[in-house]
């Protein structure tokens, strides 16, 4: 059946229960641009700037860019950029729509059409989720060089392809024209992500010219950010099932949990929207809250992925409802917990055992394969940083190096007993190539660390490596089961 599409025009017929913007959409001036504009951003920070224009904020518009593909634009315009976003819980389901994006480009179709919305001096924040792997790190975390892309915005830094040059390029000629620069919001899942990413575009700012770069360096504020909710692959099902709800047809609604958190430093020198009025934790340091869910909610999650793929299990839910991996994942916890700060307030039981509900919720159908996309890039901050600070001191981080050889085995797997192809990683290619060169696990482990740059630590006795190797050789032979029966031995 043909229904007509979700837009300005059909929002006041929708069905009681749906929530919908409680605000003049054509009264609202862009104020943020936000690069990646993909489901995560719709179910988090679009979320929270919808309340924030209810409330009555009218110069907090978000224009939303895609870096790479028009799949978003080409759903979200025929609908004015509005969406569904359905939030699921085992039960229940409320559906909500947003009206925060009004407008959205394509940066590889008109760059300058980006450059133009970031160089507005009505734009005064520029937030980021694009996932960890277009940050373009080196192994030591400084700005890969060799990057071909890096290359590319270098050579033509009008027509970029990268966060890095769009944000160098509308930096610079802000500053040309006057214009006081706008603040960096990263939303991405990396450790200190504001100095992270402001590390990265000051030393691709430069290779261009080292008066811009110490533009960039005094002048322009990166807070650091810990976003968190869990948002699945939206599915054709969902989309039938949201489009029954409605009685439209709407493209591509996002789904998610209800828990949603959001913590950031408040550092706006250009001002920002309200965002504490709606549950958003504005702080000094956000690294204890960042550690904390990088470590635990992300490092189970990862854990989760690639030993609930070697054991068969689809969805998170699924594989956590299985005893062995709900135990690994308890024992995992309390291996990372001593890693985190002690004197920050945290507190790491409620913590944990929410995260045990949240992975509980049967309605996400959250892919396995879907979170072990790019673990080259997640691992570091996920299970690394931890397993080497217990190493260093002195403990054997026996559950956090199984995650990190179930990642290689579940890699390995590609192609036998998991489809080809079931999740990616930016190292794809090589990885493949190591795996044809059919080594033992303790020469696939040294090639695959230094392939992804993973750092080694200086431990007394043994090494992650080795650590990682011995489980690998467990995997290899007899699975998750074998690698469990083994645990501390
Ligand atoms: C997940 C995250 O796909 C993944 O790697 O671990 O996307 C996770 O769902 C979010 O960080 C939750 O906030």
């Amino acid at each position: 059946m043909t229904r007509t599409a979700l837009s300005n025009a059909t929002l006041q017929q929708l069905p009681q229960p749906v929530e919908i913007p409680g605000y003049d959409r054509a009264k609202v001036a862009p104020g943020i641009v936000h690069l990646g504009v993909g489901a995560f951003h719709r179910a988090h920070q679009a979320a929270y700037v919808d309340d924030c224009l209810s409330a009555g904020e009218t110069g907090w518009g978000i224009v939303g860019v895609s870096l790479r593909s028009p799949d978003t634009r080409d759903a979200l315009a025929p609908q004015d950029g509005l969406y569904t976003l359905a939030i699921r819980s085992s039960g229940a389901e409320k559906l909500r729509i947003i009206g925060s994006i009004g407008s959205m480009l394509v940066a590889p179709e008109d760059p300058g059409e980006v450059l133009a919305a970031l160089t507005d001096a009505r734009t005064r924040i520029v937030t980021l989720t694009i996932t960890e792997k277009a940050y373009l790190r080196a192994a030591g975390g400084g700005l890969d060089t060799a990057h071909p892309d890096v290359v590319a915005d270098l050579a033509r830094p009008e027509l970029p392809k990268t966060a890095h040059g769009f944000l160098t390029e509308a930096l610079a000629r802000r500053r040309a024209a006057g214009i006081a620069p706008f603040t960096v919001l990263c939303c991405d899942n990396l450790p200190a992500n504001g100095a992270t990413l402001h590390r990265l575009i000051v030393e691709f700012a430069a290779l261009r010219d080292a008066r811009l770069a110490r533009h960039i360096a005094d002048e322009v504020a990166f807070p650091s950010s810990m976003v968190d909710r869990i948002v699945p692959a939206t599915t054709d099902d969902d989309r039938a099932r949201v489009a029954r709800q409605l009685g439209v047809a709407d493209a591509w609604p996002v789904m998610t949990e209800p828990f949603s958190q959001w913590v950031i430093e408040d550092h706006f020198p250009g001002g920002r929207p309200a965002w504490e009025q709606f549950g958003v934790t504005m702080v000094a340091d956000v690294r204890p809250y960042e550690d904390m869910k990088l470590r635990l909610l992300n490092g189970a999650h990862s854990a989760i992925a690639y030993l609930g793929l070697l054991s068969g299990h689809p969805t998170v839910d699924r594989a956590f409802a299985d005893p062995a991996i709900r135990q690994f994942v308890d024992a995992l916890w309390a291996e990372a917990i001593p890693t985190l700060p002690s004197d920050a307030g945290l507190d790491t039981a409620s913590y944990t055992a929410e995260l045990a509900q949240r992975f509980s919720n049967t309605a996400l159908a959250h892919r396995t394969a879907q979170i072990a996309n790019d673990g080259s890039q997640k691992l570091p901050q996920r299970i690394i940083a931890s397993a080497l600070e217990r190493l260093e001191g002195g403990d054997r981080p026996d559950h956090l190096s199984l995650v990190v050889a179930a990642w290689i085995a579940a890699c390995e797997e590609r192609g036998k007993t998991l489809p080809d192809g079931h999740f990616t990683d930016p190292l794809d290619a090589a990885l493949g190539e190591t795996a044809t060169r059919q080594l033992s696990s303790t020469e696939t482990v040294a090639s695959i660390f230094d392939l992804a740059g993973f750092a080694k630590g200086k431990p007394e006795g043994e090494s992650l490596m080795e650590l990682t190797a011995r489980h690998l050789e467990r995997l290899r032979r007899g699975g998750p089961a074998a690698a469990f029966s083994a645990m501390g031995t």
